[in-house]
């Protein structure tokens, strides 16, 4: 599911509305290249424009005057609003693709009212809880691993380490499967062929994943678990 929230309007006052409403329904996402929108919490509308270069994964983005260059992996469809915490004045900027198939491609600046920051580069699917933490959802080949994202105090964005995420994918051995008793062990238990395994766990820093099938458990590194196990719901 995407889950972008942006803000659609003309006028200042009904973007402002729009904005606080999609915090909940991130479904939606309108984009613009050109708004005027009090993006810093002065009271006073800032004027956003986005020029996209020549080649139009390449961009330029201007707030009352001050520019950021900034550049894609595909063609940019323009900007959005986002509101990363309600609690604080400010309105972030996202530019934004859709890639060329579901490859969504997020850059996240803040203004503060005298310089532009880039926040983050995010990738694929971003629900903006407006609590100041977001999600980032993502795909890696037949399963989604979901990546947790904060606000400092001093307003920089950043991810949440993560050692492993949850999979529960469930498949199905191919021919007899080594579990190994820890990641990169040369103890291994055998599952036999054509046994229901789930897939619990990965550790995608080191394409490694935790395998229950039957009374063993193990992991399986990232090749031996497409080598061994069919069934899971592969697609680039
Ligand atoms: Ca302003
Ligand atoms: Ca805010």
């Amino acid at each position: 599911m995407k889950s972008v929230f942006s803000v659609a309007a003309c006028s200042a006052v009904l973007a402002l509305a729009f904005a606080v409403n999609a915090g909940a329904d991130s479904s939606r996402r309108d984009l613009h290249k050109n708004l005027k929108f009090d993006l810093d919490g002065d009271g006073k509308p800032d004027t956003i424009a986005l020029k996209i270069g020549k080649e139009e994964n390449k961009f330029q983005l201007t707030i009352n005057g001050v520019t950021a260059s900034g550049e894609l992996l595909d063609t940019v469809e323009g900007f959005y609003l986002a509101n990363i915490n309600r609690a604080d004045p400010s309105f972030e900027v996202v530019v934004y693709t859709p890639g060329p198939s579901d490859d969504d491609e997020h850059l996240v600046y803040w203004y503060d009212g005298k310089s532009i920051h880039q926040l983050a580069h995010l990738e694929r699917w971003v629900n903006y809880r407006g609590d100041g933490t977001l999600s980032v959802t993502s795909w890696a080949g037949f399963w989604q691993p979901k990546d947790e994202w904060f606000l400092t105090p001093s307003h920089e964005l950043r991810q949440k380490p993560r050692m492993f995420y949850p999979v529960n994918v469930k498949a199905t051995t191919t021919k007899a499967t080594p579990l190994h008793a820890s990641i990169g062990s040369k103890t291994v238990s055998m599952v036999p062929t054509k046994r229901t395994a789930l897939i619990v766990k990965s550790n995608p820093a080191r394409s490694w994943y935790y395998v229950k099938a039957g009374n063993k458990s193990g992991w399986l590194s990232e090749a031996e678990l497409y080598d061994h196990l069919t069934g899971m719901p592969v697609a680039d």
